[in-house]
Parts: C-alpha cells; sequence; structure tokens
C-alpha cells in the first residue's frame, strides 16, 4: 500500500536532505500539535460557548475575540515546554513573552494565532500564521531586540488555514508545501508538493469599501481589474481572512492588496506576524511582496506591532500594481 507523506515524515526528510537544523523540525511538529487542536476547538466553538468577543481589546486595538485569546494560549501552552523558543511575539501580546533562558533557547516565534477574527463567529474561514527566527542577542536571557528582524532573518514561516479542510502550508526557505489535515487519522498529509505560486491569476482580493480612501493611482488600478471589457480583468473574491486570500493567490494565481488610507498610513496588517511570513512563502513559490514602496521581506521592523501596506501575490499582479502605483496607468 503506498502510504501517503506525513507532515512529520517530510520534515524528517526536509532536514536528511538539507542542512536544516533539528530544530526547526521539532518546533514545525510541535506547530503542527497546535494547528490539530486549533483545528478541532475552532469547529466546535459554537458548542462550548467559545465565540464571541471577551470585551478586551489586543495592543492594535482590535475587539478581541475569545478565539483569538484561545488561540493565543494554545500557541504559549505548545511552545512552553520544549526548551527551544526564547520568546513569543503575538497579535495578542502586548509585549514579547518570554518564554525560556539559556543557551538551548535559541528560537522566537512571531504568530497571529487567529488571522480573520472578523470570521470566527460566522463559520468562515481563518487562519493561523507563523515565522520563526533565530536569537539575535547572546544574553542570557532573549530579549524584544530578537524579534525585531526583517523577513530576510526568517528561517521558516507558514500558515495554516481553518477553511472546508484544514490545510497547514510552510516553508524553510527553499520550497513551499501543503498538508491537509485528515481527521481520522489525525495527520497532517502530503497533498500540494512543491508549490508553485501562477505568474498570473484571475481574481484579486481587496476591501473595496475603502475605494474612496485609496491614492487615485490605485482606485485607476481597481478600476482596471474590475473592467469587464479589458484582457486583464480580474474576479473580486475577499474572504475576510487575509491567510484564505493568500492561499488562492498561491494556488491559483491573483493578488491580494491591502494599501495605506488617510486614516491607516501604513494599512492595517502588521509586519511581523502577518506580512513578512506570507511574503517568505509566496516568494519562495515564485510570488512577489511589496509594501508598494519596498520588498517586504527587507522592511525594517521597529516595533513588534508595526503595521504595513501589502500588495502580494503573482509577480505579473503584483508588478502591475507598482506600475500602477507609480505611473497611475497600465504599461
Ligand atoms: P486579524 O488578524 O485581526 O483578523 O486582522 C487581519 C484581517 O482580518 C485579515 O485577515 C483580513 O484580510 C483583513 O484584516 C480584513 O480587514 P478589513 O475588515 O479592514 O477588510
Amino acid at each position: 500500500m503506498n502510504l501517503p507523506t506525513t507532515f512529520n515524515g517530510h520534515l524528517w526528510q526536509q532536514h536528511r536532505r538539507s542542512e536544516q537544523p533539528i530544530e526547526i523540525s521539532i518546533l514545525l511538529t510541535q506547530m503542527g500539535f497546535a494547528a490539530k487542536v486549533l483545528a478541532q476547538e475552532i469547529s466546535r466553538a459554537a458548542l462550548v460557548g467559545n465565540l464571541g468577543l471577551v470585551g478586551e481589546k489586543n495592543a492594535t486595538g482590535d475587539a478581541q475575540k475569545k478565539l483569538d485569546v484561545f488561540s493565543n494560549q494554545i500557541m504559549i501552552d505548545a511552545f512552553s515546554n520544549i526548551g527551544l523558543v526564547a520568546a513569543i511575539a503575538s497579535e495578542e501580546l502586548d509585549q514579547v513573552k518570554l518564554i525560556e533562558c539559556g543557551q538551548q533557547a535559541q528560537y522566537i516565534l512571531c504568530t497571529d494565532p487567529l488571522d480573520g477574527s472578523s470570521n470566527t463567529d460566522t463559520g468562515s474561514a481563518v487562519g493561523t500564521i507563523f515565522g520563526i527566527y533565530r536569537r539575535q542577542t547572546t544574553g542570557y536571557c532573549s530579549t524584544e531586540a530578537d524579534a525585531l528582524q526583517p523577513g530576510t532573518e526568517l528561517v521558516a514561516a507558514g500558515y495554516v488555514l481553518y477553511g472546508t479542510s484544514t490545510m497547514l502550508v510552510y516553508s524553510t526557505g527553499s520550497r513551499v508545501d501543503g498538508f491537509t489535515l485528515d481527521p481520522s487519522l489525525g495527520e497532517f498529509l502530503l497533498s500540494h508538493e512543491n508549490i508553485r505560486c501562477p505568474e498570473t491569476g484571475k481574481t484579486y482580493s481587496a476591501n473595496l469599501s475603502y475605494y474612496q480612501e485609496w491614492h487615485p493611482h490605485i482606485q485607476n488600478f481597481a478600476d482596471y481589474l474590475g473592467d469587464r471589457k479589458s484582457h486583464a480583468a480580474h474576479t473580486l473574491r475577499y474572504s475576510g481572512a487575509l491567510v484564505a486570500d493568500v492561499h488562492r493567490c498561491l494556488l491559483e494565481g491573483g493578488l491580494y492588496f491591502y494599501p495605506p488610507t488617510e486614516d491607516q498610513p501604513d494599512g492595517k496588517l502588521r509586519l511581523l506576524y502577518e506580512c513578512a511570513p506570507l511574503a517568505f512563502l509566496v516568494e519562495q513559490a515564485g510570488g512577489r511582496a511589496t509594501s508598494g514602496q519596498a520588498r517586504i521581506m527587507e522592511l525594517e521592523v521597529t516595533s513588534i506591532h508595526q503595521r504595513s501596506p501589502l500588495v502580494i501575490g503573482s509577480q505579473s499582479a503584483v508588478d502591475l500594481y507598482q506600475t500602477f502605483l507609480e505611473q497611475g496607468k497600465a504599461p
């Protein structure tokens, strides 16, 4: 019987094939475990009173959902006892949380434990985003400085999509692979090997309700994509969950963009635990990710909840956005 490749089996293969330290495989194995716990709890949240708000706001002013707080605690619990994680930076934590001191704890986990929080109470797609860095400081305990690293320093990144199926997609810098959770086995099985982001796509994801607040050149771009008569016509697909929209771009091509507005001159999305990990993945798969001004991966990180505009997806679509931003019209 030709058995499918499990996530853990794939991590072991990657470790044997490349110089990838075994610690990275162990950290990603633990992420797989946390994802299984979250998949189960998210799917039964309505049955155990885990929907709705907690009545608090997080560091970036978002009203916290019960599942935001729950998911954050699962991340902390999953990575607190393996002796490898020095600190965690999370959308739901005001500051970097020190986890473990000492020479062995050499990794920093940056995470959006529950992406697409506005979807939780309506059963729509949500996700988890993660990025892993190596400590840079040498003191006994880690400091916030260890989390303030550009995307180019990522050693691994990925996301989990809790949608029609639960998928885990990751990269350690050489390729992107996707695994689908088989609930009957409780195993993530290799379903999307060596994902390549198509050069072009037919869909775009953006919150058009901000159209009036966008730069006129970006308005022209959105008009161009929406012009049914033009060869560049794209269909709008905006799920309310960044992970779900970027996942579609990775598999089918297309573009997700969240431009700056007057009220949000740096956009909404957080650079460290939303934009950079997804940029790492999409670039590995042959796509592109920019803020409009610079490559997301090269952006300097000065605070853990720093925001950045995001334009991510198929190379040609991101290039077209860039051209419109600079020239206000198609090439
Ligand atoms: P959360 O991580 O708090 O959910 O924020 C990110 C996000 O929900 C993305 O998943 C989504 O694409 C975007 O914000 C939606 O923002 P808006 O409601 O302004 O369109």
